[in-house]
């Protein structure tokens, strides 16, 4: 069977409005999300042609401005917990770019001591509570930072990402009926992609219209926004904080958005239309948007532009470089963090104090 994936409306995208945005941070907000754009673009050619990267990794290019509107719009010590595609995350969330690239290639210097990888990137201590790559678990592992911080009275929001592939799944309905119930400080942030590996949602699942309007049976309120918009994504996101911050429970936010690249480095792509592709990265990026709105208002040059691109093309070269010269972890050190070992397979587990 040759799946064809279906042609959206082409339109071209509405204005950005910075209403509601804390002024004078949108620049900070574009050169993070070009520096994720560079860093993201950077791993094809590091995880297909050499033993940089070992494996594949899921790139975000087009989706910066989800992360980065969503990020922007928690306070410091609120938790988010990612999918298999976190690099975006991570890095809006303030992990360095050298720590996450070091993870990437397995090195010691890496945030997670190069033993996790892509999908088990963390940093607890900015609040980033890491990638994994079971689909729909990062909804979990939200929902759990978001219970501890209910009866800890921590004042913490926290925010479980996962793709339009994981709002298929049966666990992602059980921890908004979970959520809701006992109206926990959640944010469930559905960033629809349109694509589940090769499967376009609309082969995927029966919808006459979003993916929250699944939300609304749960008895949480529940938005679509335009997730090539950060200002949007922000503006909602930081509603939904102040509603739970004030006890009033989780929200759910779907954020329509578009990765550029194929589901993982390596993959033979083929199953998107080209003028879809074409649609996506040329009309309605968000960093074109973002950067051509704040041109328009006077907030912005096309050399300060030029100036962000260079200064993040040479983060990400530093990055790698420091990435390449870090040592591999001692393997005397194997066990450190483990949590619990079996030395004989058939004995029982030994615990260790992490
Ligand atoms: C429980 C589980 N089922 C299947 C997979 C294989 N798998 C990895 S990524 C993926 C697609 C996920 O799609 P989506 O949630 O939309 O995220 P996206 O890749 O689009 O960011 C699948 C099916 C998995 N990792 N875990």
């Amino acid at each position: 069977v040759t799946e064809t994936a279906p042609t959206p409306a082409y339109r071209a995208p509405s204005e950005i409005c910075f209403d509601g945005v804390p002024a004078g941070q949108l620049e900070e907000w574009l050169a993070t999300m070009i520096m994720i754009r560079e860093f993201e673009d950077a791993l094809e050619p590091l995880s297909t042609s050499g033993n940089q990267i070992p494996g594949g990794v899921h790139q975000a290019s087009g989706q910066e401005g989800v992360a980065v509107g969503a990020i922007r719009a928690l306070e410091a010590h609120d938790v988010v917990a990612s999918p298999h595609r976190p690099h975006h995350h991570a890095l809006a969330k303030g992990l360095t770019p050298r720590s996450v690239m070091a993870e990437l290639w397995g090195r010691a210097t890496g945030c997670a001591g190069g033993r996790g990888g892509t999908m088990h990137l963390s940093d607890f201590s900015l609040g980033y509570y890491g990638s994994n790559g079971i689909v729909g678990a990062s909804l979990g592992i939200a929902l759990g930072a978001a219970l501890a911080a209910k009866v800890r009275r921590t004042g913490q929001v926290c925010v479980g990402c996962f793709g339009e592939g994981a709002a298929n799944t049966g666990r992602t309905w059980e921890f908004i009926n979970f959520a809701a119930l006992h109206r926990l400080p959640l944010i469930a942030l559905c960033e629809n992609n349109q694509y589940a590996v090769e499967t376009s949602i609309d082969r995927a699942a029966a919808l006459e219209r979003t993916i929250a309007s699944r939300a609304d049976g749960f008895g949480l309120p529940a938005s679509q926004v335009d997730g090539q918009d950060p200002c949007a994504v922000y503006r909602a996101v930081r509603e939904a904080r102040g509603r739970a911050a004030a006890g009033e429970g989780p929200t759910f936010i779907e954020a329509l958005t578009y990765r550029h690249h194929g589901h993982n480095t390596g993959e033979t792509p083929g199953y998107r239309p080209e003028q879809e592709i074409e649609y996506w990265r040329d009309v309605n990026d968000p960093i074109h948007r973002l950067s051509a709105a704040l041109i328009a208002a006077g907030q912005l040059d096309r050399t300060r532009y030029d100036a962000h691109v260079a200064a993040a093309k040479d983060v990400v070269a530093d990055a790698i470089h420091f990435a390449e010269t870090s040592v591999v972890p001692d393997p005397a050190s194997a066990t450190d963090g483990v949590t619990a070992i079996r030395s004989d397979p058939r004995g029982p587990a030994r615990w260790l104090t992490v």
